[in-house]
C-alpha cells in the first residue's frame, strides 16, 4: 500500500509534475517532496496543492541523517532530484557526482536499510547515442536502432555519466541486497515549469524577450520527445505494477531533429523560419536518441496521451507566454552565462 511517498526533486520540472499528477489521481497518497531547491527547483511549482498532503522538506540527499529520518516513515521513494543539465556538467561536473552519484547512494542506503520501496527516475542518455536514421541501411526500422532495456551502457556526459553511475548503484543494490528497486530510463520531456537553460524553453523564452534563438551545431541532432505529464503516469504504472529489479524505457516515439523543433517554436509565434542563430556546438553532443518503450507498453498496459507534438508545443508556448514572471527574473543570467560559454 502507498500510502506516504517521498518525491525527491518534487520542486523540479518533472519532479513536481509527477506531485501533481499524484495529488490530483490518487487521493489516498500523502507526499514528502525532499527538494534542496538549487538554481532549478522552485516552490512555485508546488503552489496549490493542498497542505495536508504535500510537505516541502528544503534539503539534501546526501544528507544522511535527514534522509534516514524520513525514508524510516515512508512506504516509497520516488527518485528525480538530480543536476540535469548537459551544458552545465561541462562547465563543472562536481555538483553531478555529489548530488547524482553520492545522492543516490545515500537513498538506497536508507531504502535498504528500512525495507522501503525505491523508484529510480534515470535517461535514455546512459546508453550513448544512435547513428541518424538517414546513416542507417533501411533508415532505421531495423533491430539495434532504438535504446532497449538491453542497450549497452555509453554515457557521453558527466551528466549522463554520473546518472549511469547512478543507475548502476541501484542494480547493484537490488542484486546484493535485496532493494525493492524499479528503474526507469525516460527521453527528452516538454512541457509547462521546465527550466529555461533548456532547449525548447531557452527558445520560447528568446523570442519572447526580443533574443534570436540559439542552434546548436547544424541542428541535425535528435531527440525523442515526450511530454511530462505522459513521464508521470508512466512513472507511477511502474512504481505500482513494476517488476522488482526490472529497467523500463519510457518513450512516445517523438523523434524530431533540433531544427525541425526550432523552426515549429518559430512559426508558432509567428516568426519567420530562418530567424535564429547557429552557435557552437556542445562537446560530445549526443547525435540521436530513440527509445523502444514496448516493454513498458507491453508488460504494464501504459500508453502516451500526448500523441501530438505541435499541440503539445503550442499549450507550452503558451504557457511561458503567460507566465512570465515565473521565468523573467532569471533570463539575463541564464544567457549570460550560456554567452560566456559560446553558446
Ligand atoms: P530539474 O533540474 O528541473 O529539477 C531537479 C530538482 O532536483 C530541482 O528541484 C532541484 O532543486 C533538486 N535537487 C538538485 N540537487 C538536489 C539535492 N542534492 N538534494 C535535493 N534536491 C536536489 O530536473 P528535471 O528535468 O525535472 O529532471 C528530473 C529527473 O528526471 C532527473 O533525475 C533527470 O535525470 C531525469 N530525466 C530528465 C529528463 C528531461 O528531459 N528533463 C529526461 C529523462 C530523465
Ligand atoms: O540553446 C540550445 N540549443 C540547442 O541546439 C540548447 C540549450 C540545446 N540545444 C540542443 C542540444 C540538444 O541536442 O537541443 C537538444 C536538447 O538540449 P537540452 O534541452 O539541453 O537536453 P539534452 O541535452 O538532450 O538532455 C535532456 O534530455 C535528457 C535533459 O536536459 C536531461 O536531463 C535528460 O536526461
Amino acid at each position: 500500500m502507498m500510502k506516504n511517498i517521498i518525491v525527491t526533486g518534487g520542486a523540479g520540472f518533472i519532479g513536481s509534475n509527477f506531485v501533481h499528477y499524484v495529488v490530483n489521481n490518487h487521493p489516498e497518497v500523502n507526499i514528502t517532496v525532499l527538494d534542496k531547491l538549487t538554481y532549478a527547483g522552485n516552490r512555485a511549482n508546488l503552489a496549490g496543492l493542498p497542505a495536508d498532503r504535500v510537505n516541502l522538506v528544503v534539503g539534501d540527499i546526501a544528507d544522511a541523517e535527514l534522509v534516514d529520518k524520513l525514508v524510516k516513515n515512508a512506504d516509497a521513494v520516488v527518485h528525480y532530484a538530480a543536476e540535469s543539465h548537459n551544458d552545465n556538467s561541462l562547465i563543472d561536473p562536481s555538483p553531478f557526482i555529489q548530488t547524482n552519484i553520492i545522492g543516490t547512494y545515500t537513498l538506497i542506503e536508507a531504502c535498504r536499510k528500512y525495507g522501503v520501496r525505491f523508484h529510480h527516475v534515470s535517461t535514455d542518455e546512459v546508453y550513448g547515442d544512435l547513428p541518424l536514421r538517414e546513416d542507417l541501411p533501411g533508415h532505421g526500422e531495423g533491430e539495434g536502432e532504438k535504446f532497449t532495456p538491453e542497450s549497452r551502457y555509453q554515457p557521453s556526459s558527466p551528466y549522463s555519466s554520473s546518472k549511469a553511475s547512478s543507475d548502476l548503484l541501484v542494480r547493484a543494490w537490488v542484486r546484493s541486497f535485496g532493494l525493492k528497486a524499479t528503474i526507469s530510463n525516460c527521453s527528452n520531456n516538454y512541457g509547462p515549469y521546465q527550466h529555461i537553460e533548456k532547449f525548447i524553453p531557452r527558445q520560447i523564452t528568446n523570442i519572447l524577450s526580443g533574443i534570436k534563438p540559439k542552434l546548436y551545431g547544424t541542428g541535425k541532432n535528435v531527440r525523442d520527445w515526450i511530454h511530462t505529464n505522459d513521464h508521470s503516469r508512466a512513472v507511477w504504472t511502474i512504481l505500482t505494477k513494476g517488476k522488482i529489479g526490472e529497467t523500463y524505457l519510457i518513450g512516445a516515439d517523438g523523434e524530431k531533429n533540433n531544427k525541425e523543433v526550432l523552426e515549429l517554436i518559430l512559426q508558432e509565434m509567428g516568426q519567420s523560419k530562418d530567424a535564429y542563430e547557429m552557435v557552437k556546438d556542445r562537446p560530445g553532443h549526443d547525435l540521436r536518441y530513440a527509445i523502444d518503450s514496448s516493454k513498458l507498453r507491453s508488460e504494464l498496459g501504459w500508453e502516451p496521451k500526448f500523441t501530438n507534438f505541435e499541440d503539445g508545443l503550442r499549450d507550452t508556448i503558451n504557457w511561458y507566454k503567460d507566465n512570465k514572471s515565473w521565468w523573467k527574473d532569471e533570463k539575463a543570467e541564464v544567457e549570460a552565462k550560456y554567452t560566456a560559454n559560446g553558446h
